[in-house]
């Protein structure tokens, strides 16, 4: 399996998060990649791919052009006003949004997110380009009949088609789902494993019949990004269907887990696609730091042979994971499962 990989994702580098009240570190930062690079060596993964060049047509159809030329100028429009540190947003638009985003950069960066815990640094440009190659080499490699991964930070899942949160900008599954249709594919599933509920990636194909998102989450009572992610959210119009939620309690163990998985397989399998993404979060391990599941080391590679049974080719994102050593087993377990499953 190809892993497709840059140190790019060194670019984006936050330097403070609000979480819970306290100013910590944050949770996502190029301390995840060291962990998760570790992880992959460990279980013998040593052959990474530098990803082919960033093509910014694979934004067409999953952000909007203003919402990209945001991200790409935020930092500098920060600076010119004379704020300190990064990009950080404060405001948020009340339901509903105004058709324009206010001129002023504390006011457009609230308007192009949902959460204050995403930042945009000076070069956090670079970073974001690089997930994206990365998420078009596994369009390559699954294009041709293989699976592949994209090994890559930050996460995209929270990321919709004009706004960031949860520490996602870019949305790479929905750009791989998009690029896989794009090839000429009719019909692409996406799977997200993540622990958190990838409303990002649910709103951008809300209303369409051609990507099946499914996705298995604390449920949203409880859990970032607590709006969305509930049962009855099944989609719109033509996409009416193709939206599966599976929303699961704090403290779901593998078992439970595990059945939620199963029937979203079956579902998959019955929509008869053409390739498919995981969204690969691996913060459902039990000493997650900002999750809730209770998955074990050994639980990785056996969902990773779980997902093989498909008999697809599959493009894996990374996304959340957080904080312990385990992220790097859990993220190369889940392949090589997949691989030998
Ligand atoms: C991203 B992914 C602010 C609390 C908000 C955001 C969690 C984002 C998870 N400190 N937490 O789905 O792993
Ligand atoms: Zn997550």
């Amino acid at each position: 399996m190809k892993i497709y990989y840059t140190d790019d994702h060194l670019a984006h580098h936050p330097k403070a998060e609000v979480h819970r009240g306290k100013m910590v570190t944050p949770h996502e930062g190029p301390h995840r990649m060291d962990l998760l690079m570790a992880g992959m060596k460990r279980a013998g993964f040593t052959d990474f791919t530098e990803p082919p060049a960033f093509d910014i047509t694979c934004l067409d159809g999953v952000h909007t052009p203003d919402y990209i030329h945001f991200v790409q100028t935020a930092w500098a429009r920060w600076k010119d006003a004379g704020y300190a540190g990064d990009v950080l947003p404060m405001s948020f638009p009340y339901n509903p949004r105004r058709a324009k985003p206010p001129i002023e950069i504390d006011g457009a960066a609230g308007y192009f997110c949902s959460s204050a815990d995403t930042m945009i640094t000076e070069t956090s440009w670079t970073a974001l380009a690089s997930t994206a190659a990365c998420a078009l080499g596994t369009v390559e490699s699954v294009a041709k009949g293989e699976s592949a991964f994209a090994l890559i930070r930050p996460p995209g899942h929270h990321a919709g088609a004009d706004y960031m949160s949860g520490y996602c900008i870019l949305n790479n599954a929905a750009i791989a789902a998009q690029a896989l249709l794009n090839k000429g594919m009719d019909r692409v599933a996406i799977l997200d494993v993540d622990s958190h509920h990838g409303n990002g990636t649910q709103d951008i194909f809300y209303a369409r019949d051609d990507v099946l998102f499914a996705s298995l989450h604390g449920e949203p009572d409880h859990h970032f990004p607590y709006f969305w992610g509930h049962k009855d959210e099944k989609g719109a119009g033509k996409g009416d269907g193709y939206t599966l939620n599976y929303p699961l309690p704090a403290g779901t163990h593998y078992p439970a887990w595990r059945n939620a998985l199963l029937d979203a397989i079956a579902k998959i399998r019955n929509f008869k696609p053409d390739a498919l993404v995981v969204s690969l979060g691996v913060d459902t391990f039990e000493r997650d730091p900002i999750s809730s599941f209770k998955l074990k080391v050994e639980d990785y590679p056996a969902y990773g042979a779980d997902i093989a049974k498909l008999g697809l080719p599959t493009s894996f994102i990374m996304e959340g994971g957080y904080g312990v050593p385990e992220i790097g087993d859990n993220a190369a377990g889940v392949l090589k499962g997949f691989s030998e499953g």
